[in-house]
């Protein structure tokens, strides 16, 4: 037998291999645990493994070791980018419209199926650590421990089954907790079933607050800026130029900053509580907040005499920076915590027999058309990391282009547990991709549709669709009578301007395709019942 014929006969599709259905006594050996590590806003820019300038300077070499092993999704996409809504799709494998989850306060329709529901009555053992978020209890879980709302990243809350409602202070940075309590799961699983572990980081989400032993990594490393930095939207059109998420006007120097030394004297907490960074800080013991002043206030003193003297393009550049070295240090964390629980999986012997997925709950602007945050449908915030670890269905080191969405996430899982995926599911399993190849019948465009409007940041309502080389965008706003107050389009050629500068919408040139999008567009509203746009 050739070596070609031996590796097809390695990588069966899984869902052949194991049936975790009935109740027979060797299903463990078939069925795979699940292990899924998800960030909240962490940038693809950021991991080494996608290749980007800024992660060349902070490389992240767990993350780089789970994607050589397994397969970097090059073009995974959220369907809405903001948090409660891709947290929603993950449990529901359903648009936003669908699963009731629009904007980021409360929405979720908990009546709708969630895939450890079904992992639950197939034999797994369930548990969640970390940021839930959905104002839903957490739905189809044997254990769960988690944080308020957005959490904290110093000595934040937990919330579990056994503590009445409470949540109880821990001791820590949120990283490295949740990462100690998602290894006692592991450690004390009921070792006659197969789990699924769900990891909910809090990092790298905003105010970047790094852990204290990396107080002081990469203060001088110089990180270069996107070549869209200074972006000024000339071809667009309104919500571009009306959000705020510009690194140089909306980055608050004392909320996003944590620059005190502007005219307080310490212990600074009137500033903070000027900003609200208050909280934070208060949650913080006296020898932590000693750390982060011995650390701080030097760096902080030192720009604040500097800054008389900036002009506006130095203040801009050193935002930036201590925004950059901020975020890449909670990273660093992550990295570190990723690789932990790899190090446990290896000591319990489950490498083998488990896939460990590493996802963001959407993608982040690191400067990107002068940004933070995300929301927009350009490509840095509609783009997520999705990387797949897992040796019995995954040759190592496999890259895929297929575009794949969060709404597939929870049908793979069900896919890979040999369950059924619900009728009503609109997700595909992302296992016959697991080969690196695009199946003929693969989806050659996807939906995208972000509500939050009016909220943080004042980015405008907007659907669209992507295919492999465009984008028609369709953003709009109407008042109680229906009546459009915004209504515009913009189409983006993505393999001649891969940074979107160019808005081709209206060019005589690009009609025919702007026609075939808006098909590809309609066609999506009406199958979906989409009932506003
Ligand atoms: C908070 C942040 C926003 C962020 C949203 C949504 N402001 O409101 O900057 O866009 O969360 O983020 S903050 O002042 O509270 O930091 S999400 O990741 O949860 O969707
Ligand atoms: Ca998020």
């Amino acid at each position: 037998m050739n070596h070609l014929s031996k590796l097809s006969l390695l990588f069966i599709p899984t869902s052949l291999l194991c049936s975790c259905q009935s109740d027979k006594k060797n299903e463990k050996a078939d069925c795979p645990n699940i292990v899924y590590i998800m960030t909240d806003d962490h940038a693809y820019q950021t991991i080494s493994a996608y290749g980007g300038p800024i992660s060349k300077l902070a490389p992240t070499p767990n993350i780089d070791r789970l994607a050589k092993g397994g397969i970097l999704f090059r073009n995974a996409f959220v369907e809405n980018s903001l948090s409660t809504p891709s947290r929603a799709c993950l449990m529901t494998g359903l648009y936003s419209h669908q699963n009731g989850q629009r904007q980021l306060g409360e929405g979720i329709d908990s009546t709708k199926t969630f895939f450890t529901e079904l992992l639950q009555q197939n034999n797994y053992q369930t548990a969640i650590v970390g940021k839930w978020h959905m104002q839903c209890e957490p739905k189809g879980f044997d254990y769960f421990s988690i944080v308020y709302d957005q959490g904290d990243y110093y000595n934040p809350g937990f919330r579990t089954k056994e503590s009445n409602g409470e949540y109880i202070q821990e001791t820590g940075y949120a990283t490295n907790l949740i990462t100690t309590k998602s290894i006692q799961f592991i450690e004390n699983r009921e070792k006659d079933k197969p789990f699924c572990l769900l990891i909910h980081h809090k990092a790298p989400h905003r105010n970047w607050m790094p852990d204290e032993k990396y107080y002081d990594l990469y203060e001088d490393v110089q990180f270069p800026k996107p070549s869209t930095f200074d972006d000024d939207y000339r071809t667009r059109c309104s919500p571009a130029h009306t959000q705020e998420m510009r690194i140089d006007r909306d980055l608050n120097l004392v909320y996003d900053l944590k620059v005190n030394e502007l005219r307080d004297t310490p212990p600074y907490n009137d500033e903070w509580s000027l900003y609200g960074i208050d909280k934070e800080f208060n949650l913080m013991n006296s020898r932590q907040l000693e750390k982060w002043h011995a650390a701080y206030h030097p760096k902080n003193e030192k720009f604040v005499k500097e800054m008389k003297s900036m002009t506006d393009a130095e203040l801009t550049d050193w935002k930036y920076q201590r925004y950059l070295r901020d975020y890449l240090r909670c990273i660093k964390s992550i990295d570190d915590e990723v690789g932990r629980v790899i190090e446990c999986l290896e000591k319990e012997g489950l490498m083998d027999n488990t896939i460990i997925v590493y996802a963001s709950d959407q993608g982040f602007y690191m400067g990107e058309h002068g940004w933070f945050d995300k929301r927009f449908m350009y490509e840095e915030s509609l783009r997520t990391p999705l990387i797949m670890y897992y040796p019995k269905a995954i040759k190592p080191g496999t890259e895929c282009t297929a575009m794949v969405q969060n709404i597939d996430y929870a049908p793979t899982f069900l896919s890979l547990a040999g369950i059924s995926k619900p009728e009503e599911m609109s997700g595909t399993s992302l296992e016959p991709l697991f080969q690196g190849e695009k199946p003929e019948t693969w989806r050659t465009d996807l939906y995208y549709h972000y509500y939050d409007y009016p909220a943080y940041h004042q980015v405008n309502r907007h659907d669209g669709v992507r295919t492999e080389r465009y984008k028609l965008i369709h953003f709009y706003d109407k008042d109680d009578q229906g009546n459009y107050r915004l209504n515009c389009n913009e189409l983006y050629d993505l393999e001649a301007d891969p940074h979107e500068l160019n808005n081709l919408y209206g060019n005589p040139e690009y009609n025919k395709i702007a026609e075939d999008l808006q098909t590809r567009l309609d066609g999506y509203r009406q199958r979906l019942k989409v009932d506003e746009y």
